[in-house]
């Protein structure tokens, strides 16, 4: 069977049970295939994999959508963050000379890269927009380097399946799967707007996934952790965001 026609039957199976027998079977259906997302567990389980799988299914390598220069926003919105602390204040005196971002886990030269080696490395950008599950949402452009360089230059191994990425806020990290963390729009950013990427923007550094919500945008970014499992970050449930009632993968 080609890959297309299998997909197709396998998304038309989700659909068919999620109406006619209930999410719990579009469930079992999305595990033989191994698209089940890491907060799969719990009263919202069956949904969120449905959602998963058959986002996973039908659009993988879909690009967000891109916006031309005249459709950016004139005042983009900072979601304010907690206090950043010392440590940051020290970084920030020191214009983030000595910020590192390091990455280790399932890599075959485990690193720790300096925003000059960052910005160093192949720089892409996009002008797209960012959604907060709050409702607000800005256009901008957005520059850094694609996650999918930093991962080929550690040398990722085969079986990695998540990127783990972590904030100098503890309270903030996220993970996502390898179609997001190898898409062509997942940014390693340092750039926005044409300038420097504003602390309250996340600056000196920040993920930005393209294709999900506001909250995967995590800033001030420190270390990436390739793994195969999620189950031993945190709870165990992929990411900060469902251990505080907000859907892992979260697709805008
Ligand atoms: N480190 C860190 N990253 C974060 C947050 C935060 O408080 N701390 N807020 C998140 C949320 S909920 C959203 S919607 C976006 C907001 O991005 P903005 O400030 O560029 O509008 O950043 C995300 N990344
Ligand atoms: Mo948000």
């Amino acid at each position: 069977m080609s890959k297309l026609s299998r997909r197709t039957l396998i998304t038309t199976g989700l659909t068919v049970a999620s109406g006619a027998s209930g999410l719990v079977a579009a469930a079992k259906l999305a595990k033989r295939y191994g698209l089940i997302p890491p907060d799969s567990g719990g009263i919202y389980g069956p949904g969120e994999t449905l959602t998963y799988a058959a986002q996973r299914l039908l659009t993988r390598h879909s690009l967000a959508r891109e916006f031309s220069r005249s459709q950016m926003s004139a005042k983009p919105f900072a979601n304010e963050v907690a206090p950043l602390g010392d440590e940051f204040e020290r970084h920030k005196q020191g214009a983030f000379a000595d910020w590192r971002l390091a990455v280790d886990g399932l890599v075959a030269r485990p690193a720790s890269f300096s925003l000059t080696e960052l910005r160093s490395f192949p720089r892409c950008s996009h002008i797209t927009m960012i959604q907060c599950e709050e409702g607000w949402s800005y256009i901008a452009e957005w520059a850094g380097v694609p996650l999918s360089h930093v991962l080929e230059r550690v040398g990722a191994l085969p079986q990695v399946r998540y990127v783990v990425y972590r904030s100098i806020q503890p309270d903030w990290w996220e993970s996502i799967d390898m179609a997001d963390a190898l898409h062509p729009q997942t940014l390693l950013t340092y750039e926005m707007n044409g300038g420097e990427l504003p602390v309250g923007f996340g600056g000196p550094l920040r993920m930005r996934v393209s294709r999900q919500l506001g909250y995967k945008s995590v800033k001030y970014i420190t270390r990436l952790t390739l793994t195969d499992n999620l189950k031993r970050f945190g709870k165990g449930l992929g990411s900060a965001s469902p251990e505080g009632g907000y859907a892992w993968f979260a697709g805008a």
